[in-house]
């Protein structure tokens, strides 16, 4: 019985290193309504059904440099956590209100801020007690496959083959700040399927949000 077990688990192995060797996934095209590309979006896939995936293990950090966090946004997968090593020369204090996550990290140098768990799907908005312009975003998903779009708003995901999938968007400026989703289904073999969007944007954006250095 126990050698009978034992023999099924290379299937889903299987299924995991095609996915991590780029075979099929999702190659995803993000812009604003004026078509122009949109860096910083949070692109993540559900499973509607898909082989078992293995818990995407990478923790988070956000540096705290020349009174800003950086990067601006994170993603990472629920129970992850993230450190916040403080490389200015002032103190920090950092803490967030958002539901997904309250803490409060009172002021603190170098390495000394406790890593914070994120354990709740949802966003977080982090502030500095001392710096108000500070501002970071924290989005936390419930699955491993997850990528942040670059500056030319590309992103890409590898995936099991097989599966159907849903992909979703987000951007911590968008308008009226709904999380635009598309249906995917991704077979054995596929070469990378393809997943645009657009996201209407808030009037005001941040000035440094598309110069920003990471
Ligand atoms: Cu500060």
């Amino acid at each position: 019985m126990y050698s009978f077990n034992r023999r099924r688990m290379p299937f889903s192995l299987m299924f995991l290193s095609a996915a991590s060797a780029g075979a099929t996934g999702v190659a995803v095209q993000v812009q604003d309504a004026a078509g122009n590309p949109l860096a910083d979006t949070v692109v993540y896939v559900e499973a509607e059904t898909a082989p078992a995936a293995a818990k995407a293990s990478a923790n988070g950090q956000i540096e705290q440099k020349g009174l800003k966090f950086m990067p601006l946004v994170t993603v990472v997968q629920t129970g992850s956590k993230v450190f916040f090593p403080n490389n200015d020369k002032v103190r920090h204090h950092i803490y967030s209100f958002s539901a997904a996550h309250k803490f409060d990290q009172k002021l603190y140098s170098g390495e000394s801020a406790a890593p914070q768990v994120f354990d709740k799907a949802g966003t977080v908005v982090l502030g500095c007690n001392i710096h108000d312009k500070m501002l970071a975003y924290v989005k936390i998903v419930d699955t491993p496959y997850f990528a942040k779009t670059d500056a030319t708003g590309a992103a890409r995901i590898a995936l099991p083959a097989g599966g159907k999938y849903v992909v979703k968007a987000w951007h911590y400026n968008t308008a009226g700040g709904a999380t635009p989703e598309q249906v995917l289904t991704v077979k054995a073999g596929d070469a990378p399927s393809t997943a645009t969007f657009k996201l209407p944007m808030k009037p005001a954006a941040p000035a440094d949000a598309s110069s920003s250095p990471n």
